[in-house]
């Protein structure tokens, strides 16, 4: 019996003294230690009779505990659906009824409001908090420490997670086994990982960068990660000594560079740094280099793809660029109406095809149809040029999306919201820059006719309804939103009024 993904990321590790997560409070976990809490983690979820196939929907705060219930479900061949954890009551809601998901994992402290979203979607409530307690914890204790992992297609799901959409609702990406496995192989390979590096993993892992990219690379290539709980800038430079790489957003590395403690120094024994998630300014790839001799390899990649294309890790590591296809990959540059395929160095929407591109969007077929072409070809949206010697660099975004410190936001949802609130006629969203997020979110409004906008009951419903990062960050009021002769809202113009760089004191 095969579990392909199991085999390959966690099965070699069992029973090994190895270290795997180094902690914040200087303990040190080991493969084997990890192993075991995710056996009795997978038992505790046959107990609550998940089976094979399954949806575990979690809402967790990032904990070793938390990683392991990721091991147990891929053990147990059952459906990984991490949520973002500054997502409200009402964004959850849709997603783990949705995902019909048979049990939800959230904090013990959110477990009252939790409970009606479990029951309402039929689904087992558990807990589980960043310390490590919860009743998931407790049912997982007296469970047997060995568990026979449940055998797997390469097709099979191994994970659903929601991206949002252009139209406004969340689509669940489905990832399956041999897309997690060919996107894990294809890193280790280009970036060198191996069981000698200490990844410091500052990353949420509710998202493909920390969980997918970073810590299935760390579990393939049998290394440790420095496994803090979020990006505190006094940890990150406390921590960077015992570490031989990191992968962070552009917002890591922006707030490294903002600290003259960050020098050649203390980072002169790394061996990689890698950026994605978000363009990396070309300017901060110079200043990185200037501080501390150090080209950050940049890549690019997606919730539905993984990773699609890197810098070389030997080799030019052309600042502004996400360099050259993963093996096994394949891009191609498309007129955005017709699909064919431009000439090489003209700007077009990049579509990518390979073993890790996903199956499809979770009980949506028509969505599925419009963006994963029947031959393989799936569109990113994303807008790029591929140069004579097959780098790609992505130029901007076919589709409308603000990208604030890693995390997607897309207008229309954040429109369909203001929309709905009283005195509001309609609204448009659109992105500016920003010194520290790279972009976050202005909402331009337009009152209803003699109302008057209140912007504080706005905000406050704001608070309530939409993950933080989402929230508008400024506000404009106007009569009318620009359009065009087919009554088309014109962002570009509302971006070149409104779209000025958010001040560095403003979050
Ligand atoms: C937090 N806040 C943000 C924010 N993160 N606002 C805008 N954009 C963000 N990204 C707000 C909170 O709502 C809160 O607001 C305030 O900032 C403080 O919250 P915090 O949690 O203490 O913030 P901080 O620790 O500073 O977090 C910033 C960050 C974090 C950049 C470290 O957002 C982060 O780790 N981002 C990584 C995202 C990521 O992993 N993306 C990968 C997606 S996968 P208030 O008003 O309540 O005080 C993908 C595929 C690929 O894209 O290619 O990798
Ligand atoms: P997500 O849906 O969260 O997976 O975000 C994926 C999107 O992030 C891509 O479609 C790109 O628009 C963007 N992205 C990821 N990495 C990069 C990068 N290195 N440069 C530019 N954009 C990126």
């Amino acid at each position: 019996m095969t579990n392909p993904l199991y085999d390959a990321l966690f099965a070699p590790h069992e029973g090994k003294t190895t270290p795997f997560l180094h902690l914040p409070d200087g303990s040190t976990l080991s493969h084997g230690a990890f192993l075991q809490q995710a056996n009795q983690m997978a038992h505790a979820l046959s107990a609550l009779g998940v089976t094979a196939g399954d949806r575990v929907a979690v809402h967790i705060e990032k904990s070793p505990q938390a990683l392991a219930l990721y091991a147990a479900c891929i053990k147990a061949g059952i459906v990984f659906l991490p949520l973002n954890t500054a997502y409200t009551p009402k964004e959850l809601d849709y997603f783990v009824s949705d995902s019909q998901a048979a049990v939800f994992v959230c904090d013990p402290g959110e477990a009252d409001a939790m409970a009606p979203i479990a029951s309402a979607a039929g689904a087992k409530l558990m807990t589980l908090g960043g310390d490590g307690r919860g009743r998931l914890t407790d049912l997982a204790a007296s469970q047997p420490t060995h568990f026979a992992a449940v055998a797997r297609e390469p097709d099979d799901l191994a994970a659903l997670l929601y991206t949002s959409g252009t139209t406004g609702r969340s689509k669940g990406a489905m990832l399956t086994q041999e897309n997690l496995l060919s996107n894990a192989r294809a890193l280790v390979e280009c970036w060198h990982f191996t069981a000698k590096d200490v990844l410091l993993h500052a990353l949420p892992i509710f998202h493909s960068h920390g969980l997918f990219v970073a810590t299935n690379v760390m579990l393939l290539a049998g290394g440790a990660m420095i496994f803090l709980p979020k990006f505190d800038l006094e940890t990150v430079l406390a921590r960077l000594p015992q570490a031989t790489s990191m992968m962070g957003v552009p917002t890591f590395y922006t707030r490294l560079l903002d600290d003259a403690r960050f020098d050649r120094d203390l980072v002169g024994h790394m061996r990689l740094f890698i950026s994605g998630s978000a363009p990396l300014l070309a300017e901060t790839h110079r200043q990185f280099e200037a501080r501390t001799g150090h080209r950050i390899l940049e890549r690019y990649g997606m919730t539905e793809t993984s990773m699609n294309t890197s810098n070389p890790y030997e080799g030019d590591r052309r600042a502004g660029t996400v360099g050259h296809p993963l093996p096994g990959v394949e891009v191609r540059v498309c007129d955005p109406a017709t699909h064919s395929e431009l000439p090489v160095g003209e700007i077009g929407v990049l579509h990518v095809r390979g073993p890790n591109v996903f199956k499809g969007y979770w009980r949506m077929p028509e969505k599925t149809r419009e963006e994963l072409l029947p031959d393989g070809w799936f569109i990113t949206g994303d807008l790029s040029r591929v140069d004579t010697d097959g780098y790609v660099t992505i130029v901007g975004r076919g589709k409308d999306l603000i990208i604030s410190g890693g995390y997607n936001i897309y207008p229309k949802e954040i429109e369909l919201f203001l929309d709905a609130q009283p005195g509001v006629k309609e609204s448009a969203v659109i992105g500016a820059p920003h010194p520290d997020f790279g972009e976050s979110v202005v909402a331009v409004l337009v009152p209803e006719s003699g109302a008057k906008i209140d912007l504080a009951a706005i905000e406050a419903a704001a608070r309530n309804e939409l993950a933080g990062f989402k929230r508008p960050r400024r506000f404009e009021i106007l009569d009318v939103l620009p359009r065009n002769t087919m009554g088309k809202v014109q962002k570009n113009e509302l971006r070149a009024t409104y779209g000025t760089v958010f001040q560095p004191k403003a979050s």
